[in-house]
Formats: structure tokens, C-alpha cells, sequence
């Protein structure tokens, strides 16, 4: 059976046909529209998905927001261009006229990361530090999705109470400092109005202020590593995400892991399905739901 993967992102929009051995048979992407609208959204997953869904038998999304009985709801509508509420199976369903399920981005790639992992890791926790920051928690083998789909949702939990406002409401949450978005929102003078990407770059050439904002995210992310050890007890963390994959950033964030007390650190290591580990995650579990 051949599954359609779709990736939904705050950035970027994956889709890619994946077989039953989990071979990578075909792979689109395009950007995700900065319109508020649902339209907008839908005319551009139609656009993904029309060339591969002839091709497969069942639709599995891995998508950015809460995922609650297949309806897509923002904590961050920041992160998706406004986009609050997004009825995500019933359209998908309705444009593909295959079975669909759908799943939270970062326990999607989390379940993947998790599965590809030494048998002895019964507890690992996947963050994604991209758009936003999100995360996936598995424990005791077991992914938690929580009553309402909001496990996991570390990055918004508190780094600084003096730090910017969140998209989300709160002040100061780890997204709004470590995310792609929070370090572009933090740019300012010669930067100001880079993106994350252009601003890594700067960093690389020596720029001091790109370099600050880049220890800024690495240091909130080892924070909440810790916070993570102290409250799961993880075998390990494993990051993903473009913000979390560039050149040097995990070499970054052990760095500064290693300045917290030894009880609280834990081994950081990279996504090793890097840019595909929610599209993983989606088909791994679509084929447990509907082997
Ligand atoms: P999505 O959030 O849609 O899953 P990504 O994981 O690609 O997408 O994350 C998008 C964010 O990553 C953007 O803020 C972008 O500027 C940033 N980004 C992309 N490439 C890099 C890079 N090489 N270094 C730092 N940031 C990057
Ligand atoms: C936000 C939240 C999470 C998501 C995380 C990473 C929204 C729309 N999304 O915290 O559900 O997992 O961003 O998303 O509220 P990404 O777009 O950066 O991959």
C-alpha cells in the first residue's frame, strides 16, 4: 500500500508518496501561503497533491497546530499566516477521495525519530525548531498526544518572563526567542526584516548581531532541554526542524547543555530522517491505524 505523506509547516508544504518498506517514491514541496484564508490553504495542497494521488491509497498529514478529530486549530495563528482553524481530513478526504488521518507535526516526526532508535530507547523527546518550535513526546514507547492533542507542545512553555509576546498569548515562551520567526522578529538595524536563514548566514560570516540571535536560540533550546530531562527523564533529545538542522546549531546547543548541573543533561542528536521526519511519522502511523 502506498501512502500520500503531506508535511503542513508555518514555511513549507511536503508531500511525498511512501511505499510499504518506507522508500521515499516520489517528494513535492512548495511554500505555505501567508493568506488568512482556508481557501488559500486548500487551493495550495490541492496544487501539492493533484500529480501524486493517483498513485496512493491513503492520505497521512503531519501538520503544524493542535489536531483534534482531524480539524487543524493554530495555538500559534502567527505561524500560519494567520490561519486560525483548518477542517484538515475533511478537505483532504474530500480532495483525494482517499482515507486520511492526521497528526500534530513534531509527534508525527517524533514517532519516526523514536522508531529508528536503538530498542533500549524507551523515552526520547524530538523537537522541531523551524517556524516554530514544537515537540513530540514518547514515553515508555508510547507517543502522547494528550486529551486534546496539545502533548508536547514544549515551545510554549516559559524561557524568559521578561521576553517577547508569543503569537500564542503567552509572554516569553521558547518559540517566540528560539524559533525562526523569533529570531527574525528579534533582528534589528542591518537585519531587521531577514529571515532566519539570511541571518545564520551573517552568523557564519562573523556578523556580531546574527551571532548573538543565533546563541540566543541555542541557549533557549539547552534550557529547555534540561527542563525536558527534568520532567520526562529522556534517553535523549533529537532535533529537527531547518533552524534546528543548520550548520552548527545542535554543536551549539550541547555547548551550552553542558553548563547545566550533569542531572540534567541528556545526548542531543539530529533528526536522522532530517527533513522528512513528519512525513515519516504521518505514513508509520497511518500504516499501525489501516496496516
Ligand atoms: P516549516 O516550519 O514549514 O516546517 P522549516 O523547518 O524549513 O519549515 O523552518 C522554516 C524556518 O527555518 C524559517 O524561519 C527559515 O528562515 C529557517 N531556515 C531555513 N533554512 C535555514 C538555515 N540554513 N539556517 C537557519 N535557519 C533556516
Ligand atoms: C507551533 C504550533 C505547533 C507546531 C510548532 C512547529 C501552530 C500553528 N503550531 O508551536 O503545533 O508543532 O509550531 O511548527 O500553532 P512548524 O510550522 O515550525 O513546523
Amino acid at each position: 500500500m502506498t501512502t500520500l505523506a503531506i508535511d503542513i509547516g508555518g514555511t513549507k508544504l511536503a508531500a511525498a508518496l511512501i511505499d510499504r518498506e518506507m522508500n521515499i517514491l516520489d517528494r513535492r514541496e512548495m511554500a505555505t501561503p501567508a493568506s488568512k484564508t482556508q481557501d488559500a490553504l486548500q487551493g495550495c495542497l490541492a496544487g501539492l497533491v493533484a500529480p501524486l494521488t493517483t498513485r496512493a491509497q491513503r492520505v497521512a498529514i503531519a501538520s503544524t497546530g493542535i489536531i483534534q478529530n482531524g480539524v487543524l486549530s493554530a495555538i500559534n495563528p502567527e505561524n500560519l499566516g494567520g490561519l486560525a482553524h483548518f477542517p484538515l481530513v475533511e478537505v483532504m478526504a474530500r480532495l483525494t477521495a482517499l482515507p486520511c488521518i492526521a497528526v500534530n507535526d513534531a509527534q508525527a516526526a517524533a514517532w519516526a525519530e523514536y522508531r529508528s532508535l536503538a530498542a533500549e530507547v524507551s523515552d526520547m523527546v524530538f523537537i522541531t525548531v523551524s517556524t516554530g518550535v514544537g515537540g513530540g513526546i514518547v514515553s515508555d514507547g508510547k507517543l502522547l498526544v494528550g486529551t486534546g492533542g496539545l502533548a508536547g507542545h514544549i515551545g510554549h512553555t516559559l524561557a524568559d518572563p521578561n521576553g517577547p509576546r508569543c503569537g500564542c498569548g503567552r509572554i516569553g515562551c521558547v518559540e517566540a526567542i528560539a524559533s525562526g520567526r523569533g529570531i527574525a522578529a528579534a533582528a534589528k538595524g542591518e537585519l531587521a526584516g531577514s529571515d532566519a536563514k539570511t541571518i545564520f548566514a551573517r552568523a557564519t560570516q562573523g556578523h556580531p548581531q546574527a551571532n548573538a540571535l543565533k546563541q540566543r536560540s541555542a541557549q533557549t533550546l539547552a534550557r529547555l532541554i534540561a527542563d525536558i530531562k527534568a520532567s520526562t527523564d529522556c534517553q535523549c533529545v533529537v532535533i529537527g526542524g531547518s533552524v534546528g538542522l543548520s550548520e552548527g546549531y545542535i554543536e551549539l546547543v550541547s555547548t551550552f547543555l553542558g553548563e547545566e548541573p550533569k542531572t540534567y543533561r541528556t545526548q542531543v542528536l539530529a533528526a536522522r530522517h532530517q527533513h522528512n521526519a513528519g512525513l515519516f511519522g504521518a505514513a508509520l502511523l497511518a500504516q499501525e491505524a489501516m496496516p
